[in-house]
């Protein structure tokens, strides 16, 4: 059974500045944010981790890509450019046990894993 900081959002037992909901997913600020726009896109369904995704789930992850380049064009950074980012386990710095996926914007992000 995994219940996280992000399911406690999605059921709003906890703050957060959501900026865009659905039915299958939740984008909110991240709490310290490491670009001047850092929003976290999060499924519904519970997912661990990548490594716990199956292919016949695909789906929830290109949700979270769509939405975060809607997002991107409806805030006007989109032509600007952003990153995505998902982290898995450890070594990819996960700390939240349900995916995510990072997006990151408003200022030249430097090299890859900045
Ligand atoms: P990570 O990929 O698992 O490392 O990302 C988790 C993110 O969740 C991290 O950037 C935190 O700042 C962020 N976060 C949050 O926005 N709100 C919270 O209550 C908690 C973490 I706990």
């Amino acid at each position: 059974m995994s219940d996280t900081v992000f399911h406690k959002i999605i059921r709003r037992e906890i703050p957060a500045d959501i900026v865009f909901e659905d039915e299958h997913l939740i984008a909110f600020r991240d709490i310290s944010p490491q670009a001047p726009v850092h929003v976290l896109f999060v499924p519904k369904q519970t997912v661990a981790t990548l490594n716990d995704l199956e292919p016949s789930q695909a789906e929830t992850v290109g949700r979270l890509v769509t939405a975060a380049a809607a997002y991107a064009k409806r805030e006007g950074f989109a032509d600007d450019g952003y990153r995505v980012v998902m982290n898995c386990n450890g070594n990819g710095g996960q700390t939240v046990f349900q995916i995510h996926l990072h997006l990151l914007a408003g200022a030249p992000l430097g090299g890859f894993g900045t």
